[in-house]
């Protein structure tokens, strides 16, 4: 079976309009997107999701801002997908996030304080499978 990712459009991407784009570049580069929804998330899903972060200072401004409005969860596959979409989506923060990723186009610093940067991707197989079973877990 070809290699799986979870991204995420987070609720700055869904509020500006840019699924589509976002998706389009996915696509465009030959990725399959094979499952998506639209949800608003839960204090559990964004716990479990972010594990690794639950305990730093950040975690609570990042939460509510995941929570601020709908995203787009989409599995995605090809061969190396995970490396692939990383680098289509460039650098955590916008401002430095190198032109022509999904952040460097498209994002910037909104001056609050608050990383909003568009996309989410895995960042290895581990926790491309452990985040597909949390936005799909049914
Ligand atoms: P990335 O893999 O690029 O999505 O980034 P990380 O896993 O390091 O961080 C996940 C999310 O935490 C980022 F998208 C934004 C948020 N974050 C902050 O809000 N502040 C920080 O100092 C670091 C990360």
């Amino acid at each position: 079976m070809a290699q799986q990712t979870l991204i995420l459009v987070k609720p700055d991407g869904v509020q500006r309009g840019l699924v589509g784009e976002i998706l389009r570049r996915i696509e465009s580069k030959g990725y399959r997107i094979t499952r998506m929804r639209m949800l608003t998330a839960t204090d559990e899903q964004l716990a479990s999701h972010y594990h690794e972060h639950t305990a730093k200072p950040f975690y609570p401004g990042m939460a509510e801002y995941m929570k601020s409005g709908p995203i787009v969860a989409a599995v995605v596959e090809g061969n190396r997908v995970i490396e692939g979409v990383r680098s289509l989506s460039g650098a955590t923060d916008p401002t430095s996030a190198a032109p022509g990723t999904i952040r460097g186009d498209l994002g910037r610093d909104w001056g609050d304080g608050q990383i909003r940067n568009l996309i989410h991707s895995s960042d290895g197989e581990e926790s491309a499978a452990h985040e597909i079973g949390v936005w799909f877990s049914e």
